[in-house]
């Protein structure tokens, strides 16, 4: 009975679709020739584009990504990297606090260094070399120059031998890597309370060349980053003896990167999840 009743309905609905087809495209209602309807892609941000751009490189260059918590204590965030309490120098970092005592957002990538010398370092006898991406958060007011959450990559080696030669030469070739084999570099004091020295890091402008442009405000340079040859303070906080280790170790910011490369004057238009933005990329 069932196989009588399937088979009957079955024969009926082929007829009915054999002639539904015939009408309609009789009557033209199925036009063959319309283009098709296309299926929108996702993009990537622009933001983890440069993001995927910067670690590839330095991943050429034998540095490991080390992810870290975004949740840390004051100790790791600060103390660990020669800023004790009450140090003036926390003071360049608008810090979010919790309502638990000692839980912070960290402001910056660097106390994942910290965790990547001792998880890698084995107590201080052993090489690295790492890179370290990820988000960082400041209690600031939202302006076009600034955010209250932004990315860094920070990247940290260290040897027995390492000097600045070494600093010098890796974030020179970085350099040529990112913006091609001609970028020329400079490199000028600074001061990190993490690093001795420090320096901030020039390069000339993608934009014009050198020229001079709105880009690089006429000074045919641009400041990408900032490093130093790891504080001895810090070393030891790591694990490592700073008479036998030492280490150099740089940050920069690809939001920064983004809008220099793309002429972005808006750092608000990262999160705003506007699609106007985001289709451009
Ligand atoms: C900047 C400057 C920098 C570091 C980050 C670092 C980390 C450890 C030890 C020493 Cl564990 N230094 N990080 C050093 C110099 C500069 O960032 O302008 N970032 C956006």
């Amino acid at each position: 009975m069932k196989e009588a009743l399937t088979t009957a309905y079955e024969a009926r609905e082929t007829l009915i679709q054999e002639q539904e087809l015939a009408r309609s495209l009789e009557e033209g209602a199925l036009d063959v020739t319309l283009p098709g309807r296309p299926r929108e892609a996702g993009g990537l941000h622009p933001s983890t584009r440069t993001l995927r751009q910067i670690q590839a490189i330095w991943a050429e260059m034998g540095f490991q990504v080390f992810r870290s918590r975004d949740v840390e204590d004051d100790y790791t965030n600060f103390t660990a990297l020669n800023m004790p309490p009450h140090h003036p120098a926390r003071d360049m970092w608008d810090t979010f606090y919790t309502t638990q005592e000692n839980v912070i957002l960290r402001t910056h990538t660097s106390p994942g260094q910290i965790r990547a010398m001792h998880a890698l370092g084995a107590k201080g006898t052993r090489p690295i070399r790492v890179i370290l991406p990820g988000m960082c958060y400041r209690y600031e007011q939202i302006t076009a120059r600034s955010e209250i959450q932004f990315h860094q990559v920070e990247g940290l080696a260290v040897g027995r031998t390492i000097t600045m030669t070494d600093l010098k030469g890796t974030i020179a070739d970085f350099a040529r890597r990112m913006y091609g084999e001609r970028a020329r570099v400079r490199f000028r004091a600074s001061h990190f309370p993490f690093t001795e020295p420090s320096m901030e890091v020039d390069v000339e402008c993608f934009i014009c060349g050198g020229e001079g442009c709105r880009v690089c405000k006429y000074s045919g340079w641009v400041e990408i980053m900032g490093c130093g040859m790891v504080h001895p303070v810090v070393l030891e906080n790591g694990g490592y003896d700073p008479t036998q280790w030492s280490g150099f170790a740089f940050g920069m910011g690809p939001e920064r990167i983004t809008m220099l490369k793309h002429g972005i004057n808006d750092i608000r238009y990262f999160w705003s999840g506007d699609l106007r933005f985001l289709e451009q990329f």
